[in-house]
């Protein structure tokens, strides 16, 4: 600061010797930005942020008439005052008025030392080069991140088509199983009936032999205690057999009974599992459906995927419309979008210790690809992420970069 003061004296004396011999006055507009020229015309100035009106002979003639310093754009008179220097080929900047003819070159086209004894060269090309490329970068991006855009907007189209056609189908599926589980069970009741029915006569059979059974013990005491009989044996022993066969009968169609029982379970079971899982698939799609997937439903490219980024800690995953976790640990569920499809807002994640639940906000910008980057925590658990998309892209945007890139030639 004490350097640019000793210039600034020796400078102004300089400019007071040189001032008497050259005084070719400087144009109204001269440090005047391109979007405030037109207030430099005409026969009055009314000072820009001040309430006060001075013929225009007063403008840039080295001497600061209005409060907010705007009559001398060209000059240091006004200490208030700013100094716009055009720097073709580069970037138009204002610089503070008291910068004006200190003989320290500010702008790169050495406008702003137009009396000083300091002879600035222009720069501004070779500043500007620079800048054009990252401008041109810029613009490329823009321009391949829009050609994404307009694809991702079109799969929108073809995908909601397809979800909304399914959800149709399915829910035309649902009835036709519920009826033919209701079918199935039925079934099943009519064979459970049969079941107890076989079950009732294999208990009478087992009465019944259970009485034969005494009938040839009380034959066998009549044996030991009388003479042996063959005829009485012949006959126990045909009765016998033949309850032995009825029993078996019984059982094959008691096993058959049983065997069917087991079908039928089986086929209600599979018809439920396809009920449930159809029934799981509807909802999923009605959640979708009723997603907030911006104007053309462009972000609905991101419903579904996760973007994961490596910090040395920790390996941050985002799932845009589901979740955001730090490793295992849950930094929120997806809440809510914010200023105009700008931010995502994920909350609700896991309790910080002595601290607020963890949560998320995700900047969405554009980019020619889908990458999470640039992971903060600026506040205790309270992260920030930054998510390039070609979703973000917007015409409007290409066509201030392009009104940029062509300002500065
Ligand atoms: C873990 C991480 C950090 C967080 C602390 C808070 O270490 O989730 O990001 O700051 O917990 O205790």
């Amino acid at each position: 600061m004490m350097m640019r003061l000793n210039i600034l004296i020796v400078s102004s004396l300089l400019f007071l010797i040189i001032g008497l011999s050259y005084s070719k006055p400087l144009s109204k507009d001269y440090g005047v930005s391109p979007e405030e020229i037109e207030f430099y015309k005409g026969e009055k100035f009314n000072c820009l942020r001040s309430n006060k009106q001075v013929p225009i002979s007063q403008v840039n003639d080295d001497y600061c008439d209005c409060p907010d310093g705007t009559d001398e754009p060209g000059t240091s008179a006004c200490s208030n005052g700013h100094f716009y220097c055009i720097n073709k080929g580069h970037k138009g900047q204002f610089i503070a008025s008291s910068f004006v003819n200190d003989g320290v070159c500010d702008c790169c086209d050495g406008s702003d030392e137009y009396s000083s004894m300091m002879k600035c060269k222009n720069t501004c090309n070779e500043l500007g080069k620079e800048m054009r490329e990252k401008q041109l970068q810029d613009q490329e991006k823009y321009a391949q991140g829009l050609k994404k855009k307009a694809e991702m907007i079109k799969d929108a189209i073809e995908v909601m088509e397809s979800k909304t056609a399914s959800l149709e189908k399915l829910r035309k599926e649902i009835e036709p199983i519920n009826q033919e589980i209701k079918e199935l069970e039925v079934l099943k009741e009519n064979k459970d009936k049969e079941k107890q029915q076989e079950l009732d006569k294999i208990k009478e059979k087992e009465e019944e032999f259970k009485a034969k059974t005494t009938l040839e013990t009380t034959n066998e005491e009549k044996q030991q205690q009388d003479i042996p009989d063959n005829d009485v044996v012949k006959e126990i022993e045909k009765e016998l057999k033949e309850n032995e066969e009825k029993e078996q009968l019984t059982s094959e169609v008691y096993d058959e009974i049983l065997k069917g029982i087991e079908q039928l379970e089986k086929e209600i079971q599979t018809k439920r599992d396809s009920l449930r899982d159809k029934q799981n698939e509807i909802q999923k799609i009605e959640e979708m459906l009723k997603m907030d997937f911006g104007k053309n439903n462009v972000f609905l490219a991101l419903y579904g995927k996760c973007f994961d980024l490596k910090t040395k800690e920790y390996t941050y995953t985002l799932c845009p419309f589901d979740r955001a976790n730090q490793g295992g640990t849950s930094l929120g569920k997806f809440e809510k979008w914010e200023n105009d499809y700008e931010n995502m807002l994920f909350t609700n994640g896991q309790q910080c210790w002595g601290g607020p639940k963890r949560s998320i906000k995700v900047s969405l910008e554009c980019g020619s690809e889908n990458e999470a980057y640039d992971v903060q925590e600026p506040g205790k658990c309270e992260y920030t992420i930054k998510l390039k998309t070609p979703a973000s892209c917007d015409e409007e945007h290409l066509k201030v970069l392009l009104l940029e890139n062509d300002h500065s030639f």
